[in-house]
């Protein structure tokens, strides 16, 4: 085999299951044999930074890794925004670029796509991945191959590949797939004997779960360990979605007291804070605003686990939940605290649409039809997806980037097959929205609600006296037919109502909802949310 099949065959061996990218000519070679060896199917995009959204998407959905495959210099660079948000919110991506060939730069003249030197990329990507190789050699491939394989799916972090286009059908032989990094058992042990004393002398313990429980497969696990403690659970903001078919009540989801009270009260009245896989960001705490005892709560991320003033290292999180659930016996199982009422029945009247009105026509069709994954951008759509019922969702809850919610989309139904929905505002679907143009090649459907406020409303409610918050009125409804999709504007509850059962009903072609919110009127989690930053800047 070749060296694009022997490192094809390694990504399918360690669970990836399709390839997005955009080609150029120092990774054509490489994208021909991905067409014509059929090992993972490859899906197009229009343009870089969609690709890694969408690869990193597939790969939260899947728990698997997402493969973005892109050219050198003006393709790779333009991805870096996606990859150091995988890196952030821990997503396993792999980055494939190609590159020139080994002997190319030897002419004295610079290449096309070099920035500085010709290995100016591979040091921009080691900062925003967690492992790297440089595939110049059939012989050492195999081996460079598994190794960052192995650290993208241990550490759940991107890593990237670069790909001279000279070695592309180099003869090479098979990856072998590495064993896990080992741990000491004992430590392990030690580990969870502390955690479980702490747990039972404290009285009010509380278990929060974080996006870490979910990138590791790890979620069955955690919630029978929560069954078996009788803990109360509630998820962080990035974790939002996780344990969402479990038996488990989740309270909902810890903002502070901004959302729920219900939520934040037993958080941050805990005297044991159990915090499985959460990221320490300020999007998870910075809301609390010093309400949360640190000093009480055991953390374990990273591959580490801290507690008191100690920490043991090198302890997998899977590895010391097993412990943990090893250690507490089957007891019967007990509802532990009341989980989140959602907004729901949605006046069809006509009145003008609120965002929370969105929550609530969604919270009614999955009443009516069964749950979807949800992908959300970032603005106020993403404090609307909370209003949602407990779902599959992919959003970029700690890094923050806009433009990933539709074309994350693509990357859920392409890896999933399910039909997701979108909560994208006007300012995201202006970066990203024409993505959509793709769907219909890939028999993709989408039903794509754009939240349409005429603004950066976000921003606005931080900064309120800038003009340049406000946006123009694109129509964006209008021009879905051109892309393939069937579009709708709507500016009464009534017509949403409408529009989503409508949507809902027809499948095959992507459905673009374009509510149009009054600008000004946003969330109150959002509002809360915000006012919770501003104070923390000011400190
Ligand atoms: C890639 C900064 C955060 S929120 C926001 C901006 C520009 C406004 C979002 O407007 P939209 O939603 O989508 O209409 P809404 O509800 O606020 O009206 N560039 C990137 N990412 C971020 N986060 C920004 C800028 C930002
Ligand atoms: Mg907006």
């Amino acid at each position: 085999m070749n060296l694009a099949q022997s490192l094809l065959t390694a990504l399918k061996d360690h669970g990836a299951r399709q390839v997005f990218g955009i080609p150029g000519d120092f990774v054509l070679q490489f994208f021909k044999v991905v067409e014509e060896s059929g090992i993972l199917p490859l899906h197009t995009l229009s343009h870089e930074p969609s690709v890694g959204f969408a690869a990193d998407a597939a790969a939260r959905i899947s728990c698997a890794p997402g493969v973005a495959v892109v050219t050198y210099g003006a393709g790779a660079l333009n991805m870096v925004n996606p990859v150091a948000a995988a890196y952030a919110e821990k997503s396993p991506l792999v980055v494939i670029s190609g590159a020139p060939g080994s002997h190319e730069g030897r002419a004295g003249l610079l290449l096309h796509h070099q920035v500085k030197r010709l290995d100016s990329q591979f040091e921009i990507y080691r900062e925003i991945t967690c492992d790297q190789a440089l595939l110049d050699d059939p012989a050492r491939a195999p081996g460079r191959i598994a190794r960052v394989l192995r650290s993208c799916i241990e550490q759940s972090r991107p890593v990237y590949l670069e790909l001279p286009r000279d070695r592309v059908f180099d003869q090479c032989s098979p990856v072998q797939r590495l064993p896990e990094t080992g741990f000491d058992p004992e430590a392990v042990s030690a580990c969870a004997d502390e955690i479980m004393e702490r747990i039972e002398s404290a009285s009010r313990p509380v278990m929060m779960v974080g996006v870490e429980v979910r990138r590791f497969g790890i979620e069955s696990r955690v919630e029978e360990l929560a069954r078996r403690l009788h803990l109360p659970v509630v998820t962080s903001f990035m974790g939002r979605g996780l344990l969402a078919g479990s038996q488990v009540p989740v309270l909902g989801t810890y903002l502070g007291l901004t959302a729920h009270p219900d939520v934040g009260r037993p958080v941050e009245e805990s005297d044991c804070l159990l915090l499985f896989g959460v990221t320490m960001s300020d999007t998870n705490f910075g809301v609390s605003e010093g309400r949360v005892n640190y000093r009480n709560s055991i953390l374990a991320v990273d591959r580490s686990v801290s507690m008191g003033f100690h920490r043991y290292g090198n302890i997998p999180l899977a590895a010391v939940v097993d412990e943990l659930v090893r250690r507490v016996s089957e007891r019967p199982s007990r509802a532990e605290g009341r989980a989140t009422e959602y907004p729901r029945r949605l006046e069809a009247d006509d009145e003008p649409i609120a965002p929370v009105d969105i929550a609530k026509a969604v919270n009614d069709l999955f009443a009516r039809m069964g749950r979807m994954p949800v992908a959300s951008d970032c603005g106020d759509c993403l404090f609307t997806s909370f209003e949602i019922e407990n779902t599959e969702i992919v959003a970029p809850g700690y890094y923050a980037s806009m433009g990933f919610g539709v074309p994350a989309a693509l990357g859920v139904q392409a890896a999933t097959g399910k039909r997701p929905l979108v909560l994208v505002g006007d300012g995201a679907f202006q970066m990203t929205g024409w993505e959509l143009g793709n769907c219909r090649r890939y028999g993709w459907d989408p039903i794509v609600i754009v939240m349409n406020n005429l603004s950066w409303e976000m921003l606005r409610v931080f900064q309120p006296e800038s003009k340049f918050n406000t946006l123009e009125d694109w129509h964006f409804a209008d021009v879905a037919a051109a892309l393939g999709g069937d579009g709708v504007r709507v500016t009464t509850r009534r017509e949403l109502a409408a529009a989503l059962e409508r949507a809902a009903a027809t499948r095959g072609r992507f459905q673009l909802i374009e509510a149009m919110i009054p600008t000004g009127a946003v969330s109150p989690t959002l509002g809360g949310f915000v006012g919770a930053l501003k104070r923390r800047q000011r400190q």
